[in-house]
């Protein structure tokens, strides 16, 4: 038991509460889509941002005090559990995530690395038993210690490449016995920082190998859950190979691995590779590939990952629009992968941030669901292209070559007329829902 979050009560539905740490629109049990809300959101809290963090920024250090801080032994990795175990409670989320870094530390070798991670694996199960929180994800931090600072799979040293691996292989296995649903690669220093010293060729082939890796072993230890990898185009290296859905999309294939792997897709990492988030939900839909997601919200003007907690609903209820189109999540979820800004310093911070982002999800789901149900995008999207639905349209695209076409067009003396996209009339329509 910590005392740090003495005085804040368990997080309750009530659409008339007159506190701000009450749940107005996340009703766990209110159906939505014929699943329950808890079942189509799957929520999830981030280990890393909400205990791990300190408040740093590029120009000043820790700004946050917790009682679990310095984060370097077991015994303050223990309070940090419990810390974090006492928020779950509170809140009620079904989820949570983590990486290895977060829950214990390092340790000075590898053996040391594994035995910490065993012990707070031993610590934490009962803790899921007690209070019902199940794992969303585990993933490796691969990219913090300055062993990674040249990429972890991708890096010039082999020696990185194998205890990479290795770390990954103990981070799998502390996944699986944990009940793990997913596990999460999420490549931040597999990139570079220039070309003058980098051989990508290489450094791609590398990665595709140790993923297929990671899919040998998962099918090995029996894991059930799905392997994610989690695009992002810059930030912490200037260029990552793994830069936005397309892009793994085609590493993923050419390293035959469809059918393996699905995507973990952020709100930030696509703003920050020029993209919306429903645009990134709607490639990896497209692809089969919408495994899970992480909800934040970026900075539209920072150009770097801003990690917010969301609060746009429109932008939401367009996101959740495209994961209720694709069948909604089967194993995947929500986590929020998403920190306090450095000057809120308090405990109850930590509960309105997470309270005011499943408020802001949950509308937006039942935005979407509504939307969905009512059907006015997809038919007006449908009536868009009826002019395919004709048997010469058909036919030219499955049969045609440009001199056939050319021989329609001058015969049946083809002219197109153009039709209003109705981009307004479309806008105001989800207005309508929002
Ligand atoms: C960083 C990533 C990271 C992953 C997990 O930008 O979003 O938090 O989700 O390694
Ligand atoms: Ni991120
Ligand atoms: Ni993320």
């Amino acid at each position: 038991m910590t005392n740090f979050f003495d005085g804040i009560a368990p997080v309750r539905y009530d659409p008339d509460a007159t506190t701000d740490l009450a749940y107005r629109h996340y009703n766990p049990d209110e159906i939505v889509l014929g699943k329950r809300m808890e079942d189509q959101l799957r929520f999830a809290i981030a280990y890393w941002h909400s205990f791990n963090w300190e408040g740093g920024d590029p120009f000043g250090g820790q700004t946050f005090e917790r009682p679990w801080y310095p984060q370097d032994s077991m015994r303050n990795a223990k309070v940090k559990a419990d810390a974090a175990f006492e928020m779950f409670a509170l809140l009620g989320q079904p989820f949570f995530c983590f990486h290895d870094a977060d829950i214990c530390p390092g340790g000075e070798t590898f053996a040391e690395y594994l035995s910490n991670l065993d012990e707070i694996t031993d610590y934490i199960g009962p803790k899921m038993e007690a209070t019902g929180t199940k794992l969303l994800w585990g993933t490796a931090n691969l990219f913090t210690h300055r062993r990674f600072m040249s990429g972890a799979a991708t890096n010039p040293d082999p020696d990185v490449f194998a205890w990479s691996a290795a770390t990954v292989k103990a981070c799998m296995d502390a996944t699986a016995r944990l009940g793990g649903e997913n596990y999460v690669l999420w490549g931040g220093r597999e990139g570079y920082e220039t070309l003058l010293n980098t051989d990508l060729v290489r450094e791609r082939q590398q990665a595709g190998r140790f993923l297929q890796m990671v899919v040998a072993y998962k099918h090995k230890i029996g894991f059930k859950g799905q392997i994610l990898i989690e695009p992002k185009p810059q930030e912490p290296s200037k260029h990552q190979y793994d830069y936005d859905v397309n892009t793994v999309y085609s590493f993923v294939k050419e390293f035959g691995l469809e059918g393996e792997v699905a995507m973990n897709i952020e709100q930030g990492h696509a703003i920050l590779a020029g993209h919306s988030f429903e645009h990134e939900l709607a490639m990896a839909a497209a692809f089969g590939l919408l495994g899970s997601i992480d909800m934040n919200r970026n900075d539209y003007q920072s150009g770097w990952d801003t990690d917010q907690f969301p609060n746009n609903v429109p932008e939401v209820a367009l996101a959740y629009y495209e994961i209720l189109k694709a069948g909604g999540f089967d194993r995947g979820g929500t986590n929020f992968d998403a920190k306090l800004r450095r000057q809120s310093l308090d405990a109850e911070d930590l509960i309105a941030g997470h309270v005011g982002a499943m408020d802001v999800c949950a509308r937006g789901l039942k935005a979407a669901a509504a939307m969905l149900e009512d059907g006015g995008l997809e038919t007006a999207r449908a009536e868009r292209y009826a002019g395919w639905d004709s048997a010469a349209a058909r036919d030219m695209l499955a049969n045609g070559t440009l001199e056939s076409i050319s021989e329609r067009v001058l015969r049946d003396d083809i002219a197109p007329r153009p039709r209003s996209g109705r981009q307004e009339r479309l806008e105001n329509y989800i207005n309508r829902f929002v």
